[in-house]
């Protein structure tokens, strides 16, 4: 009986990725590797340093429209930033209800010159679940850029050679919208 219930799990399972508006979420974990330094994590990828505001990262998501992208928190202490967030939010991208915020702006302080403070948000929390998006309408060539805060601020010059820098971009080819 069990296995019989087994079987028809599995089922259920196979047919899920085939249904036409199919969801993947996409976990972006931020944490202390024991090699040192602060990173974001997405499927086995780890951020190198980047420049904020280029969109030119190594952490590159590939997500589709109505994607879930779920920022958490497994060791350390990181908020993210998303670097465009009033003018994306709830245009590009939408707040998970319940999920967290990312209204907070940041200091005014030198470290955090090389954002823009006008455009640039962070999440109320910096450990455990930070807050999902669900990507509304990403198009070819734009890029959602994330960052954290602390480890991405400051630098010399401000900005470059930072941590924990990623972008989110349009996967074209899983995109069937985009080929119909
Ligand atoms: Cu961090």
């Amino acid at each position: 009986m069990f296995l019989r219930i087994g079987i028809l799990c599995g089922v259920g399972l196979l047919a899920a990725p085939m249904a036409a508006f199919a969801q993947t979420t996409f976990v972006v974990d931020g944490k202390n590797p024991t090699t040192g330094g602060h990173v974001w994590e997405c499927n086995g990828v780890q951020s190198t340093p980047a420049k904020v505001g280029d969109a030119k990262r190594d952490l590159s998501i590939k997500v589709k429209n109505n994607d879930i992208v779920c920022f958490v928190v497994s060791s350390g202490q990181h908020a993210v930033i998303l670097e465009n967030a009033t003018v994306e939010k709830d245009k590009v991208w939408e707040v998970v209800a319940s999920s967290g915020t990312v209204d907070t702006e940041l200091p005014m302080t030198p470290l955090y010159a090389a954002f823009d403070r006008t455009k640039a948000r962070r999440s109320a929390q910096n450990t455990g679940k930070l807050v999902q998006i669900r990507i509304k309408s990403l198009a070819p060539g734009m890029a959602i850029l994330f960052a954290c805060d602390p480890h991405s601020r400051g630098g010399t010059p401000v900005g470059e050679n930072r941590e924990m820098l990623g972008a989110i971009v349009l996967d074209e080819g899983k995109d069937t919208k985009k080929l119909r």
